[in-house]
């Protein structure tokens, strides 16, 4: 790995250097930190890493992306100047009395918490993808072993549109089944376990407080292997639950009902807003819950086309929804969850970040 990061510094070193202007920079930003970028794929090389230099290997990359970032900020404060410089030299009209530290944008602390757990996934193996936020029924419910009429739908109220058989995704489950379609070849054919994490947007006619809002984000998390268990769910879960808050926090595992998992498990974090002692963002009851997990029912996996049954392809796997928008709230300590869409600037601007 040590010998991959170096020959891609010294690329990004020399793309660096030949960027003069604000347009080459960007597509510099793009090749190298947008999803699809050298730095996504770098992640990707992680999979092939024996298990126990995986860790190392992560933090290496991790921080190969710190260096990547800050040398392109620096390079974009240098281009700006330049700018500047060359304005003032060609007597365009400069305005002296402007404030010289101007209102930086900041990004959405959801987009913060989403892509800080997107990284930790990456590091552990995993693919992040994108799914779409409408939906048909089949997807958000029948393909997770919800057929229609079954009392499980109305944990979620959704909305429904005119059109035939389309809804605004409830869950992010509702990926699940393209998901298992998209990897499961490789699984079978490769040997190559399915890792994936996809966030996304999900709408539920909710009456909302506190906790509880209408659009709202989620991150599903899927592994498909041979001999996969409870204990993996366990370790993945603990892991980026102490990557995502640097500390120890408290949870709790309690059974759940879910029709696409077999056992289905609560898995609730101690309210930090109130350390545990009830508070409105907890309803009072020192515990929020934050990602319902299990292990994935075999109609589900048959759904999409993964073999549960014949030898040699015997297939188990887990998965987990987590609430993203609850985590960015404990993460953060936001005490309601409207916020977030409040478009109050003065509450949100706190995030300032990349
Ligand atoms: C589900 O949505 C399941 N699809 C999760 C799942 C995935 C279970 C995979 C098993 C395996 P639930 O309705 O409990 O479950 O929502 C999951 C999480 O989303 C909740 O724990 C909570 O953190 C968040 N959430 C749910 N509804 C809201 C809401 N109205 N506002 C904010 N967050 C919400």
């Amino acid at each position: 790995m040590n010998e991959i990061i170096k020959k891609l510094r010294e690329q990004f070193e020399s793309n660096l250097s030949e960027a003069k202007d604000m347009d080459s920079l960007e597509s510099l930003r793009l090749d190298y930190l947008s999803k699809k970028g050298k730095l996504s794929d770098l992640m990707k090389e992680l999979s092939k890493v024996p298990g126990d230099q995986k860790k190392e290997a992560g933090m290496l990359i991790n921080s190969f992306k710190q260096e990547v970032i800050s040398r392109y900020d620096s390079k974009k404060a240098q281009i700006i100047k330049f700018q500047e410089d060359l304005l003032i030299e060609a007597g365009e009209s400069y305005d002296d009395s402007m404030p010289t530290e101007r209102p930086i944008g900041s990004y959405h602390p959801i987009t913060l918490v989403q892509r800080e757990l997107e990284d930790i996934f990456e590091s552990m193996g995993f693919d992040v993808e994108d799914y779409d936020e409408i939906v048909d029924d089949y997807h958000c419910f029948e393909a997770l072993n919800i057929p229609k009429y079954h009392p499980a739908r109305d944990m979620q109220d959704t909305y429904y549109l005119t059109s035939k058989n389309q809804l605004l995704k409830s869950h992010t489950s509702a990926a699940q089944n393209a998901i298992l379609r998209k990897y499961g070849k490789a699984l079978k054919e490769e040997g190559r376990p399915i890792r994936a994490v996809f966030p996304g947007r999900c709408f539920r006619n909710e009456a909302i407080d506190a906790c509880h809002e209408n659009t709202f984000f989620q991150m599903e998390g899927i592994m498909v292997d041979k001999d996969i268990s409870i204990s993996n769910l366990i370790y993945f879960m603990k892991t980026m639950l102490s990557q995502v808050f640097g500390k120890e926090v408290t949870v709790r595992l309690r059974p759940g009902f879910f029709p696409f998992v077999e056992p289905g498990f609560e898995l609730d974090i101690q309210c930090l807003i109130c350390e545990g002692k009830g508070c409105s963002s907890c309803k009072d009851s020192g515990w929020l819950e934050l990602c319902p997990c299990g292990m994935i029912h075999p109609n589900v996996l048959k759904y999409g086309g993964i073999n549960t049954e014949e030898e040699p392809y015997k297939y188990t796997g887990f998965a987990f929804g987590l609430g993203l928008t609850r985590l960015a709230m404990m993460k953060y300590g936001i005490k309601d969850i409207r916020t977030f869409n409040s478009g109050d600037l003065s509450s949100l601007s706190e995030f300032i970040s990349r």
